[in-house]
């Protein structure tokens, strides 16, 4: 059984968490071999543990015995450790900066906007959902006319919103609106690249939510419900 000290890549993970899925599309970009190990967040293992006994939370990617922790910072990392292929980030600096600065936005902002749509009610609901519609009109509006957010090639913060992207059904039946009504040309634009370009198929997430890659899914089976298991885990043991 391979543990800390083994060579090679090891990714703990839990198969539907957005966080692990930047990690797994960043893999998967780079072409890196790697040893999947689902944890059970409930009895998390002695190995996620070791790995990671600041947050104690999933993903980790542990690279010739040494554990990385923090989705973006494991993106960032296996960007600089696997540098041949499918660059991540742009070389120049201006441009670095500004890509880690809207990954960022997504993590900080997409991320606890969506908390509030899911756990408040009525009126304060409402301004959630004001928030988080203009919160995606700014990153529309970071977007523009570009393919992707860095311009033509898949990306750093393409990675960073992609898998919170597959909540959008659930945030939309729960909260009561349309993404595709409140900010259309980003639905057009970002969701119509990253199927058009990233996944021969489409995969589509129940009704009309945002497309995800599909070749980054295990199953499209039940994915809402999922989705929504996750989701609640991920709220639930972070508040
Ligand atoms: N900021 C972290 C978030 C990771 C995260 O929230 N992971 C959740 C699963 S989706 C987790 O491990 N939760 C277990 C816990 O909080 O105890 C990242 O980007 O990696």
């Amino acid at each position: 059984m391979a543990d800390l000290e083994t060579k090679g890549v090891v990714l703990l993970d839990f198969w539907v968490s957005p966080f692990g899925q930047r990690c797994r599309i960043a893999l998967a970009e780079k072409g890196v071999e790697y040893e999947y190990r689902e944890e059970n967040l409930g009895d998390k293992s002695p190995l996620l543990l070791k790995s990671n006994p600041v947050h104690k939370k999933i993903p980790v990617l542990i690279h010739d015995g040494k554990p990385v922790c923090e989705s973006l910072i494991i993106v960032q990392y296996i960007d600089e450790a696997w540098p041949d292929r499918a660059p991540l980030l742009p070389a120049e600096p201006y441009a670095r900066a500004q890509a880690r600065f809207w990954a960022d936005f997504v993590d900080k902002k997409v991320f606890d906007s969506a908390k509030n749509l899911l756990m408040l009610k009525g009126e304060a609901q409402e301004a959630a959902k004001e928030e988080f519609i203009e919160i995606l009109r700014l990153l529309e509006g970071e977007l523009g006319d570009k393919k992707y957010f860095g311009g033509d090639a898949f990306g750093f913060v393409d990675i960073a919103l992609v898998p919170l992207t597959t909540w959008f059904y659930s945030f939309e039946t729960y909260a009561g609106f349309s993404v595709e009504e409140a900010v259309p040309s980003w639905w057009r634009g970002a969701s119509g690249a990253w199927r058009g370009q990233v996944s021969p198929t489409p995969f589509t997430t129940p009704s009309k939510s945002m497309s995800m890659p599909r070749r980054y899914l295990d199953s499209e089976e039940s994915l809402h419900l999922r989705v929504c298991v996750c989701m609640s885990i991920c709220v639930c043991m972070s508040i």
